[in-house]
């Protein structure tokens, strides 16, 4: 059957049509909706939302649920998702900048880890964009420190326990201690500990208190000893075809995001410690032992990875220093 069209008919077809284009982002998550990393990306799609009039909508997929943690960089580069947020130091294999976050008491401070992004960033987003990627901003957890189940004071107590693994760096870390590490994504943190997979972990208190950590350990020892970040990028082309409007919108919230996040993560390090101590966790500062011997991997580990980041390293390294 034809279709003819009158003029009031087409006038009234166009007026049906959204003056803009309606354009949809999925952006998929490997954390929970309770997270602050999470709630501030919610807030970012909402900035855009506002900002475009509805023109650029933003989904956020948490907890995995659109692609695993794994899987999220080369969803996001195939195009499959148009922007994302993993852990920076998940992509350490592929450039060793992805990891100078996760060094032990390299950048143990916020105002250190902030000197340290400004040092890194550069090098961050020249990887990213190798690979098609731009990167919007990203975010640090509060400071990374013990879960363990009786209180440690000696370094040597912690020989041979299991110990739940995030990156590279924490299972490095765990060997130096003579632990035991295995990889576990933060969502399966609760059934890796009650399968009996792992007894000890080190995270933020953040996710502490998001995986509910009293429920398998007992003790907090309060190291604070790195801050790894979130990073949130979105495929380049993805970014290229909106209209100017609103690439103006997306970049102004990444930069609000990132100013926001940075200061969530501050406020959260003593809310979710007094948190673990509310639910009954024993919060306790490290022994001198302890800080020693985590001082000592601290250098191994930043002599390791100035050995396999080279040239590029030791400038970021220096910039870092300098500041
Ligand atoms: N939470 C994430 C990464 C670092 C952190 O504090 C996790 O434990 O997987």
């Amino acid at each position: 059957m034809k279709h003819y069209i009158t003029a009031a008919g087409f006038a009234a077809a166009l007026a049906a049509t959204p003056a803009m284009a309606q354009t949809n982002w999925d952006m998929p998550t490997p954390y929970g909706d309770a997270v602050f990393h999470t709630q501030n990306i919610t807030a970012f799609a909402d900035e855009v939302r506002a900002a475009t009039g509805g023109s650029l909508d933003i989904t956020i997929h948490s907890a995995g649920s659109l692609f695993a943690h794994g899987q999220i960089k080369d969803s996001v580069r195939r195009g499959l998702a148009p922007a994302g947020e993993i852990l920076m130091s998940q992509l350490v294999n592929e450039n060793p900048v992805f990891g100078v976050d996760s060094i032990p008491f390299l950048a143990a401070s916020y105002d250190e880890a902030a000197a340290l992004w400004s040092a890194s960033r550069g090098d961050v987003a020249a990887a990213l964009e190798d690979q098609g990627l731009t990167l919007l901003f990203s975010v640090p957890w509060p400071g990374q420190s013990f879960f363990l189940r009786e209180e440690v004071t000696d370094p040597a107590q912690l020989q041979g326990v299991t110990f739940r693994a995030y990156n590279n760096a924490t299972e490095r870390m765990a060997q130096l201690l003579g632990m035991i590490p295995t990889q576990v994504e933060a969502g399966d943190i609760p059934t890796a500990f009650s399968t009996g997979r792992v007894a000890s972990m080190i995270t933020s208190p953040s996710t502490g208190v998001s995986s509910q950590a009293w429920d398998y350990t007992s003790h907090y020892i309060d190291v604070q000893a790195w801050l790894p970040k979130n990073m949130v990028f979105v495929n380049t082309d993805a970014l290229n075809a909106l209209t100017d409007d609103e690439r103006a919108a997306v970049l102004a919230a990444a930069e609000a995001a990132e100013a926001r996040g940075w200061e969530m993560s501050r406020a959260e390090t003593a809310t979710q410690i007094a948190a673990l101590e509310a639910a009954g966790m024993t919060v306790m500062q490290p022994s001198d032992a302890l800080s020693a011997r985590l001082a000592e991997i601290g250098e191994i580990m930043a002599a390791e990875w100035l050995d396999g980041a080279g040239d590029a390293g030791a400038a970021v390294l220096d910039t870092y220093r300098a500041n």
